[in-house]
């Protein structure tokens, strides 16, 4: 798939829109030169985006000049970017910045034809076997995205066995998403693709390609529909989650006609609603899908039923824009999904705190000094001494903030052996697990007494090697954390006795994602 990319996105190409040709010719042999040596094989040939983000004018509304330098010569933190200062000279690096402002010389494009033009139904829903052609407990498996060679594969919960291993599209990135049965798996690729996986059948099923530059998917709370999140075009598009048939593109901009990338969609169950964080508009888009007709069952730790309650009365896949006082684009909800905490990233107040917003009402309820980057889409949540907290770990500052959801008030600050990604626990569990991500001590894990709010343990699993994200069973009682290595592994753990029981050999694997843990909204894990 990635030698296909440069033809791929070549495909994607319109007629010479704005820059002239000769503005090109000047630049490229230069800036354009430079830009396919250091930089097209993650932000892609045409800065269409890869593993890297769209680098186009249109996508970088929030970025100043200076600051782009800066990350050229120094590196992005909390992203793959490397800084490119030993490499490069400072004319390079500023010739480099003026070259992904520049308009490009071909406007790409991806609406609906392209997005019709690209679904593959490889079988149509409900022509497979409905029983699962293997003895495992459907409920208890783990998909693990192995990023090193684009692969996934499935394992059994109980032996830890693999079931089936398949390719992936190109760079997946979010969690892959169940329907609430856990038959079915929606993965996302960076580069636009939504992939439909049969779980029983063990085949790819369905694939469609939402856009040209992704950020992540959101699957309705039964099952029903699939939204996918873009950061090129400026765009969220809306599936039949059964074919992957395309139902509707909705182009974001605000008010005033700005456009803006989507950071990310999220499925609030209990509202019975999409929510998106937009990263150039200061707006949070509510999305509301068709409510049931039948009552819906309630299901494991959800402080709320899974029955949607709509406390507006929105039509359905109709935008409701909830204005907000900055940028968020990065979220983490109650269970209830009544109030979402968000942050900002990458402009003025990059990092330097959170902001808890009323979805109702759409009110800001409190501040959250949370300097540092903290990173919300990785919290989880407890109860705590009759009370309930949250915990996020910081992209760019050595800590885990733990915060009381009735007051909103920072209770526990724990200092960390570096910067961290993703936080883990489960309801059945007295731990949680953080990961050190960045620094010299990205070989260690944290695991924090849930109690008394203290590290009580830290674990270097393979010295000299990235261990994060972590992964329950669906009963507490084991977990899986990843060696993020090229020959790496994924490690089964004891959750009580914290003793190593297996390696599992897997090709730099990143998230893994438990069919129960997910179909429950279990608390301890990302939704
Ligand atoms: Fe992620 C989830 C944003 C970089 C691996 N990441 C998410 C989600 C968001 C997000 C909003 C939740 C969406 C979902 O699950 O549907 N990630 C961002 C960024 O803004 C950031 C910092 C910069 C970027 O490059 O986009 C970023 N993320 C990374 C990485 O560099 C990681 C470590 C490696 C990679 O594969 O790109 C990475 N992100 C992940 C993973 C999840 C994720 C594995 C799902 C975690 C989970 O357990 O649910």
């Amino acid at each position: 798939i990635s030698r296909l990319l440069p033809l791929l996105t070549a495909a994607l190409l319109l007629p010479p829109a704005t820059a002239s040709a000769e503005d090109e010719l000047e630049l490229k042999p230069q800036a354009g030169a430079l830009y396919q040596t250091h930089c097209a094989s993650c932000h892609g040939e045409e800065r269409l985006g890869g593993v890297g983000p769209a680098l186009l004018p249109g996508n970088l509304s929030r970025l100043k000049p200076a600051a782009a330098e800066a990350v050229i010569r120094d590196g992005r933190a909390a992203s793959q970017m490397p800084g490119f200062a030993a490499q490069l000279e400072e004319d390079q690096i500023t010739r480099l910045a003026e070259w992904i402002y520049r308009e490009p010389g071909v406007q790409p494009s991806w609406g609906r034809d392209e997005i019709l033009t690209s679904q593959v139904v490889h079988h149509r829903d409900g022509s497979l076997p409905d029983e699962p052609r293997f003895d495992a407990d459907p409920l208890n498996l783990f998909i693990v995205v192995e990023t090193g060679d684009h692969h996934a594969t499935l394992l059994d919960g109980d032996t830890f066995e693999p079931l089936h291993r398949f390719e992936t599209r190109y760079a997946l990135h979010g969690g892959p998403k169940y329907t609430p049965d856990g038959r079915h798996v929606f993965f996302g690729s960076r580069d636009g693709w939504i992939t439909k996986y049969d779980i029983y059948n063990m085949e790819v099923v369905a694939e469609v390609r939402a856009g040209i530059n992704m950020r992540n998917i959101a699957v309705s709370g039964d099952g029903r529909y699939v939204m996918a999140a873009n950061y090129l075009p400026h765009s969220l598009v809306l599936f039949d989650a059964h074919n992957l048939d395309l139902m509707k593109v909705y182009p974001v901009l605000g008010e005033d006609g700005e456009s803006s990338r989507v950071s990310a969609v999220y499925a609030a169950p209990p509202r019975g609603s999409f929510i998106a964080a937009l990263k150039d508009i200061e707006e949070v888009w509510e999305i509301p899908w068709p409510l049931p007709t039948e009552p819906v069952v309630s299901t494991g730790h959800m402080a709320t039923p899974l029955a949607p309650q709509r406390a507006h009365d929105t039509a359905n896949f109709r935008v409701r824009r909830i204005p907000v006082p900055d940028y968020l684009d990065d979220f983490f909800f109650d269970l209830e999904y009544a109030h979402v905490i968000g942050a900002s990233r990458g402009g003025e107040s990059d990092g330097q705190g959170g902001m808890v917003i009323n979805l109702d009402s759409g009110e800001k309820v409190a501040d959250l000094p949370l300097e540092g980057m903290p990173h919300l889409g990785s919290g989880i949540t407890w109860e705590h001494e009759g009370r309930r907290v949250m915990a996020t770990p910081h992209l760019t500052r050595a800590a885990v903030s733990i915060i009381d959801m009735t007051s909103w008030e920072v209770i526990r600050t724990l200092e960390t052996d570096g910067p961290g990604f993703f936080m883990r626990s489960h309801a059945n569990s007295p731990y949680v697990w953080a990961d050190v991500f960045f620094g010299p001590n990205r070989d260690r894990v944290h695991v924090i007494d849930k109690a008394s709010l203290e590290i009580v343990e830290t674990l270097i699993p393979e010295p000299g090697k990235t261990a994060a994200h972590v992964e329950f069973d669906r009963y507490g009682e084991k977990l899986l954390l990843s060696l993020w290595e090229d020959d790496g592994a994924v490690i089964v753990y004891d959750a009580e006795s914290l003793e190593e029981e297996k390696r599992i050999p897997m090709s730099k694997p990143s998230g893994k994602y438990n069919v129960w843990n997910k179909t429950r909204y279990e608390e301890g894990t990302s939704h």
